[in-house]
């Protein structure tokens, strides 16, 4: 038996601060338009998908920051990405920085089904970064100044025929990520992510070094769970910052089964048998065979590393 998801993995080029959202989301139709050409049910965006990759830049007053962020979704810049999707009967996924009526600020991502409606959101829960300007750093990247954590966990939701969940960016260098969502079965993982081409804390990290880190996180989350990882960058040279491309969709045996070689906006479709992930689960990650949970408290009860727990016997 075979259930295919045909998705598309919509990478994003740079968009730049003059860049207004009609502009992008005008791109971003363009790319759902090609994506129903070849056959895709579910096109898939990066995060922060709207907009320039905001948080590189020190705002003092950080209520400056917030032409950068959505207050409804849709809203009227948005409203067209709904209808066209609509229209085509294609579901989506993007992420977008929240404001929420209550004046809290989210790094975001919702899948939308192919009627429009919003089956889903995720709010980002691992931010990177730091939030007061570090002048140590090659370049500010204040994740922390301008959102909060997320407060929605990593749900799984029944959508387009599959289990599919959320992640954004830096989440996916995390297992845990992977592992909450592999507990509800999941079997894919939308991820988008701003992923600058250097490491703001070292000058010797190469782009081959950040670019292996990215497909080890990824690639393992998908094996060691059983499940599709759909990896979707914003690439290229935002206002002569760069970002990485990589996007890549790796399979339920953690091989990469295709992979962007550029910066531009560019599709990349795969159709994903969803079935596909039933071995994985239920042989070696078979969960309720072979996890030990009693071994596993220090996962949820300590934050950061301490005392060794080693013992003489
Ligand atoms: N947008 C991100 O979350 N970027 C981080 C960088 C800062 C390392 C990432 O994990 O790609």
């Amino acid at each position: 038996m075979s259930r295919i998801l045909t998705v598309a993995a919509a990478q994003l080029g740079p968009i730049h601060q003059a860049d207004d959202r009609a502009s992008v989301v005008s791109r971003m139709i363009a790319l759902m338009e090609q994506a129903k050409m070849r056959g895709a049910d579910f096109v898939v965006y990066p995060e922060l998908a709207l907009t320039t990759f905001f948080p590189r830049w020190h705002y003092e007053d950080r209520a400056q920051a917030d032409r950068w962020f959505e207050t409804a979704m849709p809203g009227p810049q948005t409203q067209p990405l709904f209808d066209r999707a609509r229209e085509l009967q294609i579901a989506m996924n993007f992420g977008y920085a929240e404001l929420t009526p209550e004046g809290r600020h989210f790094n975001s991502s919702i899948l939308v089904d192919k009627t429009g409606r919003i089956a889903g959101k995720y709010r980002k829960v691992h931010l990177p970064g730091h939030a007061e300007y570090d002048p140590s750093r090659a370049h500010q990247h204040l994740e922390k100044r301008y959102f909060e954590p997320g407060d929605l966990g990593f749900p799984v939701w029944a959508f387009e025929g599959g289990l599919v969940g959320m992640a954004i960016c830096n989440d996916r260098r995390w297992p845990e990520t992977y592992r909450i969502m592999g507990l509800q079965g999941v079997e894919m993982i939308v991820l988008g992510y701003n992923t600058p081409t250097a490491n703001g804390h070292s000058s010797t990290e190469t782009l081959a070094d950040r670019l292996f880190h990215h497909r080890l996180s990824v690639q393992a989350g998908a094996y060691q769970n059983s499940t599709w990882v759909v990896a979707v960058a914003k690439a290229g040279v935002e206002d002569g910052h760069a970002l990485f491309g990589g996007t890549l969709i790796a399979g339920p045996d953690g091989k990469i089964v295709g992979e962007l070689d550029h910066e531009e906006d560019g599709l990349l479709v795969h159709a994903c048998d969803l079935d596909a992930t039933r071995f994985g689960k239920e042989t070696i990650f078979n969960f309720a065979a072979h996890r030990r949970v009693e071994h596993y408290g220090l996962i949820t009860s300590r934050t950061g590393s301490g005392a060794p727990l080693g013992r003489a016997v």
